[in-house]
C-alpha cells in the first residue's frame, strides 16, 4: 500500500467505538437507542477485525443481548423493543464473535426465523408482515450460522430472490424493485450461502457494480448518487462473492476510505469531512478488509463476520456442553 496516501488511525478508531459504547447519554448512543443491536454488531465486529475485541466485557455483552430475547425467540434492538430479524441476525453475529453460540437455545431461535417464512419463499422481517430481500438475506444467514437451514424451503427462498432480480442484472426488494447495491449484496449473500450463485450473470451484474466507482474513488449504490463509504461493503463484498472484483480501483478506494477518516478523535464518516458514526466506521473497516489492508483480519463477504469466525462456527467441532 503506498505510504503517502495516508495510514489506517487503526488505535484512534478502537477508542473511538469503545467510547461511543461507555458514553451511554451521548447524541449518538440516543440516536441509536432503538436499534443498539445493530450498533453492538458494527462496533464490536470492527475491534474484532482490528485485533481489539478483548477490550469489551464479554460476560456484560452476552447477558445484555440475552435479555433482549422475547419468548418468541426473535431478539429486540434493546431491552424492552420489540423483536425483529434484523436485531436477531446481529444478535446471532455478535454471540458468534464471542464463540457463545451455545447460550442460546438454538430450535427457539431457528423456529422463529422460519416462521417468518411466506409460501412464495419470501420472509417477513418482524410479526407485523413487510417483505423485503433483506430479511431473506437474514434468515438464509442466521438459519446457516445456526446450523438449522433445513427449518426453511431453501427452494423456494432462493426462487423468491432470483424473482427480484433485473435486466440490469441487478436485484431489488421486492420483484420489479429497483437496483440497489445495499440489495444486491443480501440477494447475492444469500445466493452465495444457499450454494446458488448460477442464478447470476456475472459479468452483467458485475458490470453494474465496477460501474459504482466515481471520480474520487468511492461508490455510489445506484447510478447519480453521491459516493458513501458503506457501499465500500455493499458494492464490493457482492463483486468479491462473484469474482469480480479486479474490475473495480483498489487503490482509489482505498484512499477515499482513508480520506473518511477522523484521525484526530477516530471514526470513519460516509464522505470526506461528514460527521462519524459507528455504522460507517464498521463499513469502513471492513470494506478495507475485503481490500487486504495490512493489518485488519480478513472478513467474509457473505456472512459480514471475520474470517476465523465463520470458519470456527461453520467447520469447527462444535462445543460440548
Ligand atoms: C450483516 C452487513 C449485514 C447486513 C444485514 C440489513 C441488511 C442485512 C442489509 C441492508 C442492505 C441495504 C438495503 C443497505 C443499504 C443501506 C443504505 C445506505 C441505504 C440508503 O439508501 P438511499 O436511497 O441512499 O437513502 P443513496 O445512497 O441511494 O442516496
Ligand atoms: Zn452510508
Amino acid at each position: 500500500m503506498q505510504k503517502e496516501m495516508g495510514e489506517l488511525a487503526a488505535e484512534q478508531h478502537v477508542k473511538y467505538i469503545l467510547s461511543v459504547e461507555k458514553k451511554k447519554d451521548s447524541f449518538e448512543a440516543v440516536v441509536m437507542e432503538h436499534l443498539r443491536m445493530n450498533g453492538a454488531y458494527w462496533g464490536l465486529t470492527t475491534l474484532d477485525l482490528l485485533g481489539k475485541l478483548d477490550a469489551v466485557d464479554v460476560s456484560e455483552v452476552v447477558s445484555w443481548i440475552m435479555s433482549c430475547q422475547h419468548e418468541c425467540g426473535g431478539f429486540g434492538g434493546n431491552i424492552g423493543h420489540d423483536p425483529h430479524m434484523l436485531y436477531t441476525l446481529s444478535a446471532v453475529q455478535v454471540l458468534a464473535l464471542f464463540d457463545k453460540l451455545d447460550v442460546l437455545d438454538i430450535d427457539l431461535v431457528s423456529n422463529y426465523i422460519a416462521g417468518l417464512q411466506n409460501a412464495d419463499g419470501s420472509f417477513n422481517g418482524d410479526m407485523w408482515g413487510e417483505i423485503d430481500t433483506r430479511f431473506s438475506y437474514i434468515a438464509i444467514c442466521c438459519l446457516s450460522l445456526l446450523h438449522r437451514l433445513e427449518k426453511i424451503n431453501v427452494e423456494k427462498a432462493v426462487d423468491y430472490v432470483v424473482s427480484c432480480k433485473n435486466l440490469d442484472g441487478g436485484f431489488g426488494c421486492t420483484p420489479g424493485g429497483e437496483s440497489h447495491a445495499g440489495q444486491i449484496f443480501c440477494c447475492v449473500g444469500a445466493l452465495a450461502i444457499t450454494g446458488s450463485l448460477h442464478h447470476i450473470d456475472r459479468d452483467l451484474l458485475g458490470w453494474w457494480l465496477c460501474e459504482r466507482q466515481v471520480k474520487s474513488g468511492g461508490l455510489n449504490g445506484r447510478p447519480e448518487k453521491l459516493p458513501d463509504v458503506c457501499y465500500s461493503w455493499w458494492v464490493l463484498s457482492s463483486l468479491i462473492m462473484i469474482d469480480r472484483v479486479h474490475w473495480i480501483d483498489k487503490e482509489r478506494l482505498v484512499k477515499f476510505i482513508l480520506d473518511c477518516q477522523d484521525k484526530e478523535n477516530g471514526g470513519i464518516s460516509d464522505r470526506p469531512d461528514d460527521a462519524v458514526d459507528v455504522f460507517h466506521t464498521y463499513f469502513g473497516v471492513a470494506g478495507l478488509s475485503l481490500l487486504e489492508y495490512p493489518g485488519v483480519k480478513a472478513i467474509d463477504p457473505a456472512y459480514a463476520l471475520p474470517v476465523n469466525v465463520v470458519d470456527r462456527v461453520l467447520i469447527g467441532k462444535p462445543k460440548s456442553s
